[in-house]
């Protein structure tokens, strides 16, 4: 006998809230070790050990030879669009989170949206190539919910057109196309370290990079514009990151392979619960990618009706969420002047984002959880 579901008058099935994005912190211990560490040395910031620490691992990591820490993916953005000249126009993805087009707007670059491939959820080489006109500088390309992007026709494609590349991987650490990390691909990438990431530092981003000069405007830019000691050589900002955050960031970067094995498990539990469910897809790596499945993305189909699955989870607690819709070229302020922003129509991400569901997984989330979440779902397509 299946319960009694929430929106029919039944009890919650969870009396606390699952969400998407809990926070992983996967040695505590460690981390307040490391934590009072910082306070105790009495450095706080600028260039401490632990930044030091956390940039070596992450760019080992990457496998690059430069890494920037930065208090947040968004200051990096920004810093590294400056930093590496671009203007006029870049070419991105509308189906991906918001600040991957404000970060280029807020440094006076016009982004222009592309359609994705239906397939992976990932921006459409073929398409970008329509968009580039000779006022494109670049193409920013985000490795969506984790997935690698297509990056071997998009450096064909930026080889061509003489563009600069770069990728917003604020998902993907932990990812790998082909067998080689996300990290190394293109001009630089740029990792995202907030609460809700895989790997966190509470807040925290960092761009990585093989080009020695791009490496060093952005660590100047990210520091007033200073080079050694006081010289300062051009605009900057401050984006730097604390040691506090650092300390987290080392922390949780060491347990990165447990993270992936948790979500991965999560992952997989899904799958099995929702296999032959009619009206839901579950959204599966490609055969090219190894991913860090840190978002478990569910396609739900019209006879379900994604708002309204939405709406039936969140009233088990079930704190679903519906990211990337609408898709940036649908928000403020782009929806406003579709000529400039979005020249070509975008259906593939209009489709795609009308119907994505994001569902809870991660250290929050236990196996158990995942079956209840699964056995609900089962149950609201069964009335479908
Ligand atoms: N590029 C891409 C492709 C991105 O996805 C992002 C950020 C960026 C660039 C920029 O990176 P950052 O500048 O943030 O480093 C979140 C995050 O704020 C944002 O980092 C993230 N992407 C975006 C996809 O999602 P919200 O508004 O959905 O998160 P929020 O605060 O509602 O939290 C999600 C869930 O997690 C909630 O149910 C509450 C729970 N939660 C959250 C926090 C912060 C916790 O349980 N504990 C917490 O500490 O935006």
């Amino acid at each position: 006998m299946s319960r009694k579901l929430a929106i029919d008058g039944g009890e919650p099935a969870f009396a606390e809230p699952l969400h998407v994005g809990r926070p992983n912190v996967p040695d505590e211990k460690r981390a307040l070790e490391r934590i009072k560490e910082a306070i105790d040395r009495r450095w706080l910031t600028a260039f401490g050990p632990f930044v030091k620490q956390f940039e070596r691992d992450l760019a080992d990591y990457a496998g690059v030879r430069h890494c920037i820490a930065t208090c947040n993916a968004s200051i990096a953005l920004q810093v590294l669009i400056r930093a590496a000249g671009l203007r006029g126009e870049v070419v991105m993805p509308s189906f991906t989170f918001i600040a991957t087009a404000h970060t280029l707007l807020w440094e006076g670059v016009t982004p222009v949206f592309c359609d994705i491939d239906e397939r992976t959820g990932n921006i459409d080489p073929a398409h970008a190539r329509k968009l580039i006109t000779e006022r494109t500088t670049g193409i920013m390309a985000v490795h969506l919910y984790g997935h690698p992007a297509p990056t071997e026709e998009l450096a064909d494609l930026a080889g061509e057109f003489g563009l600069r590349l770069f990728y917003d991987s604020a998902h993907a650490i932990g990812s790998a196309r082909f067998g080689r990390r996300v990290g190394g691909f293109g001009d630089a990438e740029v990792y995202s370290f907030h609460a809700t990431k895989f790997i966190n530092s509470f807040e925290g981003g960092a761009v990585v990079t093989d080009d020695d000069e791009l490496a060093e405007r952005v660590r100047s830019m990210h520091n007033y514009g200073r080079g050694e000691g006081e010289y300062v050589s051009s605009v900057g900002t401050n984006a730097k990151m604390t040691e506090i955050a650092a300390a987290m960031g080392i922390t949780s970067l060491e347990n990165i392979d447990h993270l992936i094995e948790v979500n991965r498990q999560r992952h997989e539990r899904y799958r099995a619960g929702l296999e032959g469910v009619p009206g839901v897809v579950l959204r599966c790596p490609s055969p090219e990618n190894d991913v860090n499945y840190q978002y478990v993305v569910l396609e739900v189909g019209p006879e379900i009706g994604r708002d309204r699955l939405v709406a039936a989870l969140r009233a088990e607690n079930v704190l679903a969420r519906t990211h990337f819709h609408p898709g940036c070229h649908r928000t403020e302020p782009y929806v406003r002047d579709p000529a400039r922003f979005a020249p070509l129509p975008l259906p593939h991400t209009e489709a795609l984002s009308d119907r994505v569901v994001l569902l809870p997984t991660g250290t929050g989330v236990s196996l158990t959880d995942v079956e209840q979440v699964c056995e609900i779902i089962r149950q609201i397509a069964a009335r479908a």
